[in-house]
């Protein structure tokens, strides 16, 4: 027997415990998403059906909340993982429901989570090669769950294009704030932006060996520049 989900009451019991953002898609259509092509399908547990998503905002103004360093590496990726360790007791017990929560790196078990993001109908993937929504831009960070039963994708399912196109009529600043020039062809290069991370790691590297707190603070250039959400979007 099919049993349906009761989407509605798990996205408001995750944005309860803290998530500011939930959607659900199915685990097929997060394995066929284009961050797939070319990869050999992932080992996700056996009877996963759906991807819970959760999204938290990381306002301009609370930047510690991107710091990487220690166990769980940000402070936000930490509050995402106590908002999955609350959902999955509560979902074995009251609704009968298995949950895994994934890791956030794909080589450790973890999936694309922009892709999973944009499919659950939380956003759409910007100029900037991020995740933009409507009401916080790209200052979002996700985190992915998944659940024993099949549900229909939250909006739409096949990315939110539909109804929202985040750059619109926008110059693009975007492209222009990032100071390694990781735009200049006019889509994202990965080997440009990963040496702006490089010089970030050995700049708290530096740090930490002068006794500060050694803590990682990504560039967050191409997020910051967007005027989606408000710049300054603040903690709803
Ligand atoms: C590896 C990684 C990096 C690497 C490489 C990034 C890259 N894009 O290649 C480095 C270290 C450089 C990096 C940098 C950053 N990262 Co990073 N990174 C990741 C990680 C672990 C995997 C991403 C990945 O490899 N994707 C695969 C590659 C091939 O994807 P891609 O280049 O983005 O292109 C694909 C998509 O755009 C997709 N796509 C395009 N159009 C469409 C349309 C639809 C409908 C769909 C479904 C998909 C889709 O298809 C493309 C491939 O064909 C994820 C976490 C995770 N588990 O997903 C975080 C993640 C993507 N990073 C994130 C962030 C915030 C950053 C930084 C701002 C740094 C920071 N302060 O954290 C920069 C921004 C770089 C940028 N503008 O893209 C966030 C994104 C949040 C958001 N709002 O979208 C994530 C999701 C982590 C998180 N905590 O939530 N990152």
């Amino acid at each position: 027997m099919k049993v349906t989900l009761p989407i509605d009451e798990i996205l408001a019991r995750a944005r309860a415990l803290g998530a500011t953002l939930a959607g659900v898609v199915a685990v097929r259509a997060v394995m066929d998403a284009p961050s797939m092509v070319g990869l050999s399908p992932l080992r996700l547990p056996r009877g996963a059906r759906s991807v819970l998503v959760l999204g938290l905002a990381h306002p301009e103004d609370e930047p510690e909340l991107d710091w990487w360093g220690g166990k769980g590496g940000t402070p936000g990726n930490r509050i995402l993982q106590r908002v999955a360790r609350k959902l999955e007791p509560w979902l074995a017990q009251d609704l009968g429901v298995a949950a895994w929560s994934l890791p956030y790196h794909v080589e450790r078990g973890g999936i694309f989570l922009k892709d999973a993001a944009v499919l659950a109908g939380l956003g759409a993937l910007g100029a900037n090669n991020l995740v933009i929504s409507p009401e916080f831009g790209p200052r979002l960070r996700w985190k992915a769950m998944l659940l024993d039963r099949e549900a229909p994708a939250t909006v739409g399912g096949n990315g939110p294009k539909d109804f929202f196109d985040p750059c619109a009529g926008c110059g693009r600043p975007c492209m222009e704030a990032c100071r390694q020039g990781a735009f200049s062809s006019g889509r994202y290069e990965r080997s440009r932006c990963e040496r702006q991370m490089h010089r970030d790691e050995e700049r708290a590297a530096a740090q930490g060996s002068h006794g500060l707190d050694g803590l990682v603070k990504y560039c967050r250039a191409c997020e910051l520049a967007c005027p989606v959400g408000g710049r300054r979007a603040l903690r709803p």
